[in-house]
C-alpha cells in the first residue's frame, strides 16, 4: 500500500516505507490483514451480554434470542461504548485527585500546589474556606470535595453548576443532571445488561446523563486538578513531529494519558547527575517526546516537543532512536510490544492497572515519584549503547501551545480587564463567523491527518475560529496549522484581522482528550459574557471528529451534543446505523430535548460546509446576521452617549 494512501504526514510515510522495507508491521497492515470487517459490528447490531447470544439482527432474524429488536441493541452498544469512554476520562481524573491530596498533605512530596490562584478560585467555587488557612489545608479539602464526585451516594455533579442556568434547567426537565460518575457509569451497564431498559429512547437518555457526568464531571475535575498541580497552561512554542528526536541524544518517548509521571520524567531529565550520566554514554544530552495526549499535556504546559499522534506512536520507536518509551493508560497499542523487540527501545508500563504481557512493568510510586522517574531516565541512559541503526525523519514544525481557558481570557482582556467580550463582540460584529472545536484520534481507517486539517483550513478560511485537543490538535501541528505565522496566512480576511488585532492563532491548541472540558467552560462564558444567547445551543459553534478510535470520542461527542452543539463524525466510526429509529433520535431527535444532535460525514470538505451552515443558522437566530441599521448622530445623541 503507498504510504501517501495512509498518512498525509510526510515524516510518517517515511517511516510506514521504512517498517514495511524491513517486513515490520504496523496498525495499517494489521488493518489490512483483517480484511473486510464485519458488517454487523459496524452498524452496532451484534448484541453479546448474554449467553443465548452472540446475536445479529438480520432480515430473516430479526430480533434476538431474548426478544430484543435492532433499536434495543444498537442503543445498548452506544450507552455501553460511552459509559467506557466516561470510565477512562474519570478513573484518570480520580487518580489525578488522589495523587493532588497526597501532594497537599505531603505523603507524595514531589507534587505541589503549583498554581495557587486557580487553587483559590477552585476552592470558593467548591465551599472550601480559604481565609486565615495554608496551601495545603485547602488543597486537602478541595481534592477530597473532587474525589467525592466520583462516588459520593447523593447529589448531582458541581461542576455541572458552571453550565448556564438555563442549560441546567433543560437537563433537570430531561433528568439528565449528572450524579456520581461511580453511579452513571455503573447504571449504564446495568440498564444495558440482559432483560433491563428495552427502551432506546431511554437508554439513549442515560447515555447523555452517563456523558455529562464526564464532561462535566469527571473530565473536568481532571483539566482543573492538573491545571493546580502543574501549572495552568499560557501560550509557549514547541515542535511537533519526529523531527524532534536528536541523534546525538537520550530519547525517550512519554506516552499516554496522565501527566502523574511524564510531569516527573521532564524535570528528572534535567537532573544535572543524570545528564552527567548520559554524557559518559556518549549522549550529547536527554530529550523527552510525548505521543498522544500525554504529550499534549507536556506541550501545554512546558513547551516539550511532541513526536506524534496516535498512529506515530509505532513509527516513532522504528527510527530506533528511542531508549525508552514509558506509557501508562489508554490508547496505547499492544502491537508497541512488537515493534520494540525489533529494535532496543525498552517499552515500560507504568501503571498497574495498564500492564502488557512480555513488557517490563515499573510501578509508578507516586510518594516517591520523582525517583521513580529517575529510575526510568537511568533505564534509557543505560539503554544508550545498544543502539543499531537509526533514521529519524527530519519533518517538524513550531507550534504554539497552551490555550487554557485562562490564557484564552488573560489574551482577550489583559491582566487587569480579563474577559471574552472581545471575542464575543468579534462574533456579534461578524468578523468571526463562530467557533469550531475540532478534536480526536488518528484512525487507520482514513488517511491519517488528513480530515483534521483540512476540515480546519476550510474553516478558519471561512473566519470561523478552531479550537483544537488530542490527536487532532497534533495533526494540525504537524502540517503547522497551530504555528500563527503559518495559520494566520490561510485565515479568512475578518478572522485574520482578529487574530493580528488580539494576538491570537486562528488554531488555538486546547490540550488533551480530557481538556475538551476547556471548551465546555469556554463556551458557557461566551455566554455569560452576553449578546450570543442565553444558552451553549445557541452559539454560531459546532465540534467535530471524522478520524475517532476510542470510546473516549464517542464519550465526548455525546457530552457536546448533550451541552447543545452539533457535533459532526464520520459514517466510518458511528457504530449505529444499524437501527433507523436511534439515528433518527441522535441526528435529529435529541435536539428536541437537548438543544444539540449528531451528524455523520465522512467528507471534510462538506464537514466544513455542514458546519458553516450550522454557525450561520445560529447566527441567524441570533439576529445577528441582519445588517445593522446606520445611524445618523445629531448633537443630542451625541450628547446623550456616556463614555464608560
Ligand atoms: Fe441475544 Fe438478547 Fe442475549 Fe443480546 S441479550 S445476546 S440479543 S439473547
Ligand atoms: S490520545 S483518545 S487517540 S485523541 Fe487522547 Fe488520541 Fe483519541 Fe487517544
Amino acid at each position: 500500500m503507498d504510504p501517501k494512501k495512509r498518512s498525509i504526514d510526510k515524516a510518517a510515510q517515511e517511516m510506514i516505507a521504512l517498517m514495511a522495507e524491513k517486513g515490520q508491521q504496523n496498525a495499517w497492515d494489521r488493518l489490512d490483514a483483517q480484511g473486510a470487517q464485519c458488517g454487523f459490528g459496524k452498524q452496532g447490531i451484534c448484541c453479546r451480554i448474554c449467553a443465548m447470544g452472540p446475536c445479529r439482527v438480520t432480515k430473516k432474524a430479526p430480533l434476538g434470542v431474548c426478544g430484543a429488536d435492532e433499536d434495543t441493541i444498537v442503543a445498548r452498544n452506544f450507552l455501553r461504548a460511552v459509559a467506557a469512554g466516561v470510565s477512562a476520562h474519570s478513573d484518570h481524573g480520580r487518580t489525578v485527585a488522589e495523587v493532588f491530596i497526597a501532594g497537599a498533605k505531603g505523603e507524595a512530596k514531589d507534587y505541589k500546589m503549583k498554581d495557587t490562584t486557580k487553587l483559590f478560585k477552585l476552592a470558593e467555587e467548591l465551599g472550601v474556606k480559604t481565609k486565615d488557612r495554608s496551601v495545603n489545608e485547602i488543597g486537602i479539602d478541595v481534592g477530597e470535595i473532587a474525589l467525592a464526585e466520583f462516588g459520593k451516594p447523593v447529589g448531582t455533579q458541581l461542576m455541572a453548576r458552571r453550565a448556564p442556568a438555563p442549560r441546567q434547567e433543560i437537563w433537570k426537565k430531561l433528568g439528565v443532571t449528572p450524579r456520581a460518575v461511580d453511579r452513571e457509569v455503573t447504571e449504564s451497564l446495568h440498564r444495558s445488561t440482559m432483560g433491563v431498559d428495552q427502551n432506546y429512547k431511554n437508554i439513549l437518555t442515560h447515555a447523555s446523563r452517563v456523558a455529562l457526568a464526564d464532561g462535566w464531571g469527571g473530565a473536568m475535575l481532571a483539566t482543573e486538578l492538573q491545571d493546580v498541580l502543574f501549572g495552568t497552561p499560557y501560550p509557549g512554542t514547541g515542535e511537533v513531529n519526529m523531527g524532534v528526536l536528536k541523534k546525538d541524544e537520550v530519547n525517550i518517548i512519554v506516552h499516554g494519558h496522565e501527566p502523574i509521571l511524564s510531569e516527573m520524567i521532564a524535570v528528572a531529565s534535567q537532573d544535572e547527575e543524570l545528564l552527567a550520566k548520559a554524557k559518559k554514554v556518549g549522549a550529547n544530552g536527554i530529550t523527552v517526546a510525548g505521543t498522544c495526549c500525554t504529550a499534549n499535556e507536556l506541550l501545554m504546559r512546558h513547551g516539550i516537543p511532541i513526536a506524534g499522534n496516535f498512529l506515530n506512536q509505532e513509527l516513532v520507536i522504528a527510527t530506533g532512536a528511542i531508549e525508552l518509551m514509558a506509557v501508562d493508560v489508554q490508547c496505547v497499542m499492544q502491537g508497541l510490544a512488537q515493534v520494540a523487540k525489533c529494535y532496543h527501545t525498552k517499552l515500560v508500563t507504568t501503571t498497574d492497572k495498564a500492564q502488557m504481557p512480555d513488557v517490563e512493568h515499573v510501578s509508578m510510586d507516586e510518594h516517591n515519584a520523582l525517583e521513580s522517574a529517575k529510575g526510568l531516565v537511568t533505564m534509557a541512559i543505560d539503554n544508550f549503547k545498544n543502539r543499531g541503526d537509526v533514521y529519524i525523519p527530519k519533518e517538524k514544525n513550531a507550534a504554539v501551545g497552551g490555550f487554557s481557558f485562562e490564557s484564552i481570557n488573560y489574551m482577550l482582556g489583559g491582566r487587569f480587564r480579563a474577559s471574552f467580550r472581545p471575542l464575543n463582540d468579534n462574533i456579534i460584529n461578524g468578523r468571526i463567523r463562530g467557533i469550531a472545536g475540532i478534536v480526536g484520534c488518528t484512525n487507520p481507517k482514513m488517511p491519517q491527518d488528513y480530515t483534521h486539517t483540512t476540515l480546519v483550513r476550510e474553516l478558519i478560511k471561512r473566519d470561523v475560529l478552531v479550537l483544537t485537543t488530542g490527536c487532532a490538535t497534533i495533526a494540525c501541528g504537524k502540517q503547522g496549522l497551530t504555528n500563527p505565522k503559518i495559520a494566520v496566512e490561510l485565515a479568512g480576511p475578518g478572522l485574520r484581522e482578529v487574530c493580528e488585532a488580539i494576538g491570537i492563532a486562528p488554531v488555538l491548541t486546547c490540550g488533551s482528550c480530557v481538556d475538551n472540558t476547556r471548551l465546555l467552560v469556554s463556551c458557557s462564558e461566551l455566554v455569560r459574557e452576553g449578546g450570543l444567547g442565553d444558552d451553549i445551543s445557541e452559539l454560531p459553534a459546532a465540534g467535530a471528529c471524522l478520524e475517532s478510535v476510542s470510546e473516549k470520542a464517542l464519550a465526548i461527542g455525546q457530552y457536546f451534543v448533550a451541552s447543545g452543539m452539533l457535533v459532526v463524525f464520520a459514517k466510518e466510526t458511528m457504530p449505529i446505523l444499524g437501527s433507523k429509529n436511534v439515528c433518527d433520535y441522535l441526528f435529529k431527535g435529541i435536539e428536541k430535548d437537548l438543544g444539540g444532535h449528531w451528524a455523520i460525514e465522512s467528507d471534510p470538505v462538506k464537514a466544513a460546509e455542514m458546519i458553516i451552515q450550522h454557525i450561520e443558522s445560529k447566527r441567524d437566530a441570533l439576529g445577528i446576521n441582519k445588517e445593522k441599521e446606520r445611524k445618523l448622530y445629531d448633537m443630542a445623541d451625541r450628547r446623550a452617549l456616556t463614555i464608560e
